[in-house]
Formats: C-alpha cells, sequence, structure tokens
C-alpha cells in the first residue's frame, strides 16, 4: 500500500452545477464546466491502518468533527469496498488558499482525498473512474480530476456520470478572484440547491437554457474566444443566481460588496478590457480575462479594493502525486 501525498488544484464552473437529480449518487441535474485554477490546491494522504477504530480526519493539522468527515467516510467506504479491505483510515489534509480568501474548497478536496485513498487502497483507477469516486464526495470534485477546461457530463447512473477533460487551457485566459468579507452564514452549496430545485418557479427556466448555454461555451473554447468564454459565463452565473430569488424561503449569495464588484467588472468593459464575472454559492466576484492583462485589470481594481481582497490566477494542472507537501 502506497501512502503519499496527492495534490488537486480547486476549479471555478463557467456553466454551473446547480440541482441533483440523485442526491445519494450526486447525479447531477445538467452538465457543467469549470477551469481548474493553479492557485488554490489541497493536498492529501491517506493511511490504511488496522489499529484504528474509527477514521481520523485532519485538515491543516487539526482534527475535524463528524460533519466534516461525512464526506470523507463516503469515499473511503467506496474505497474499501473496491479493494476489499476493512481497515479504518488517517487522512491528513493540507488547503493550500491565499490566507483570508475564505474560499473553502469541497472540488480540490475531495478530488485529492480521492487520489489518495486509491493509491493508499493499491488501486489503479483511470482518470475516469477517479472523476466518478470524487463525485460520490462532492459533485464539482469529478471536475478537478482534470486540468484546465473540463465537462462533468451528468449520464444517467453512477457509472455514467463523469467529467472529461475539454482543453487545456494554455492560452491568453486567467481569473482574478475578489474576496468579499462576509459575515453573514451562508445556505451551504448543498442545501441550496436542493431547495432551488424543490422550491424555485425559475428552476426550470434556468434548466431549459443550458444545453444552448455549454454547446456555445464549448465553440467558444474551441476557437480560444475569450470574450466570448466570459460572456457566456457571466449571463450562466446571472441565471442560476436568479432561481435562488424565486426559491421558498428565498435567499441570495450576493452581498452589497459583490454588487460593488459587479459593477467595477462592467467599468472595466467600458474602458475597453475583455473582462466578465461568475460567483459560486458564495459572495466572492471571480473575473475572467487575459491572463496577460491581470496585472493591469488588478491596478484598476485596486482603487476600489484592498491588495488582500484579489488574487490572480491561472489555468492549473489535474490530479497529481507530490513528492513531498508544499509549503
Ligand atoms: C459549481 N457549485 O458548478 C457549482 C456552482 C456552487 C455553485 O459545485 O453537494 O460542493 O457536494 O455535490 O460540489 C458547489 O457544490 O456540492 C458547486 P455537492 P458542491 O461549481
Amino acid at each position: 500500500m502506497k501512502s503519499e501525498w496527492v495534490r488537486a488544484h480547486t476549479n471555478i464552473a463557467l456553466i454551473k452545477y446547480w440541482g441533483k437529480e440523485n442526491e445519494e449518487l450526486i447525479i447531477p441535474m445538467n452538465n457543467s464546466l469549470s477551469l481548474t485554477l493553479d492557485a488554490f490546491y489541497t493536498e492529501t494522504k491517506v493511511t490504511f491502518d488496522e489499529n484504528l477504530k474509527t477514521d481520523e480526519f485532519y485538515l491543516d493539522d487539526m482534527i475535524q468533527d463528524l460533519a466534516e468527515l461525512e464526506k470523507v467516510k463516503t469515499v473511503l467506504n467506496i474505497v474499501r469496498g473496491k479493494a476489499g479491505i476493512k481497515a479504518r483510515a488517517k487522512v491528513e489534509s493540507h488547503n493550500h488558499v491565499p490566507t483570508a480568501a475564505g474560499l473553502a474548497s469541497s472540488a480540490s478536496g475531495l478530488a485529492a482525498l480521492a487520489g489518495a485513498a486509491s493509491l493508499a487502497a493499491g488501486l489503479d483507477l483511470s482518470e475516469r473512474e477517479l472523476s466518478k469516486l470524487a463525485r460520490r464526495g462532492s459533485g464539482s470534485a469529478s471536475r478537478s480530476i482534470y486540468g484546465g477546461f473540463a465537462e462533468w457530463q451528468k449520464g444517467t447512473n453512477d457509472d455514467t456520470s463523469y467529467a472529461v477533460p475539454i482543453d487545456d487551457a494554455n492560452w491568453d485566459i486567467g481569473m482574478l478572484f475578489i474576496v468579499v468579507n462576509d459575515k453573514k452564514k451562508e445556505v451551504s452549496s448543498r442545501e441550496g440547491m436542493l431547495r432551488t430545485v424543490k422550491t424555485s418557479p425559475f428552476y426550470q427556466g434556468w434548466l431549459n437554457t443550458l444545453d444552448a448555454d455549454l454547446s456555445a461555451i464549448k465553440d467558444a473554447i474551441d476557437q480560444q474566444d475569450l470574450h466570448a468564454v466570459g460572456a457566456i459565463a457571466e449571463r450562466n452565473a446571472l441565471k442560476m443566481h436568479a432561481t435562488t430569488l424565486g426559491a421558498n424561503p428565498p435567499f441570495t449569495y450576493w452581498s452589497p460588496d459583490s454588487m460593488k464588484a459587479m459593477d467595477a467588472v462592467r467599468d472595466l468593459r467600458e474602458k475597453g478590457y475583455s473582462v466578465h464575472f461568475t460567483m459560486d454559492a458564495g459572495p466572492n466576484v471571480k473575473l475572467i480575462c487575459k491572463q496577460s492583462q491581470l496585472a493591469e485589470i488588478k491596478s484598476h481594481l485596486l482603487k476600489d479594493f484592498s491588495e488582500s481582497q484579489l488574487i490572480e490566477a491561472k489555468p492549473g494542472p489535474g490530479l497529481h502525486v507530490v513528492s513531498k507537501l508544499s509549503n
């Protein structure tokens, strides 16, 4: 059995995953498409140990409680089943997210766990199998197996729902995060999407437009048309966020500073920059722009936001083993 550190990078969806067809297996209602980033990642090592009485999960050297352990256990149990082992596991994880970013990432965390747990159990899984395994922990993790652009194809069952690589993103594309610190307790994405599917009359409208968004963004990626990629992603994000206002009870992930950030993006567009935004289940705003213009765009944003609120990111790699932990 090989206990090694495995690294997975987080990804940001440009076509969002929002809603499950099957809660237990995490089969989504729609295909989604993301860009994996270099700036945020998780490194994880799993050790199966006959002497352990229960599974243990340490995040940044701190033992985690049962609630945190739940997604981890789902993945460990599938791995134990596949490998025919009974031993409990010690899971050690380190999250590399710039300080104060407040971007908890189940995508990188569960993808790194899928890689580390299968390696420790002696399983030699293909990327497709790893994507399915990561999906069972957290849907968005299915896409973090790959670098660059990846599409999670919804499929119809446990075996047919997985992500595939779309493009290595080795062209002039970057992201810039505007970190909005909001003290308000968020509705978790798991709860938020469930509530929206069950109660929002706008949900069907959202679903109706997804095939068109997905096919348009894939064409734009093929043509390396950054402006179209950003415009489609921005429209798609706004539609997703619109569904939450129709939910019962209604909710929003936006804060006043999120709107300030969106306005700043529109101002930059008026100045002639090709820049768009997307947002996930939280108040932070993520800009899609040319990698070669990241520094220039950041300097404009420094008028409204502090240096520590602005984090640059470039396309990042897929799941891989690292010889030692990064600092
Ligand atoms: C996404 N989000 O596509 C969407 C957009 C949030 C908004 O995937 O319940 O943590 O573990 O499958 O993957 C966040 O949801 O949810 C997410 P579960 P996950 O990135």
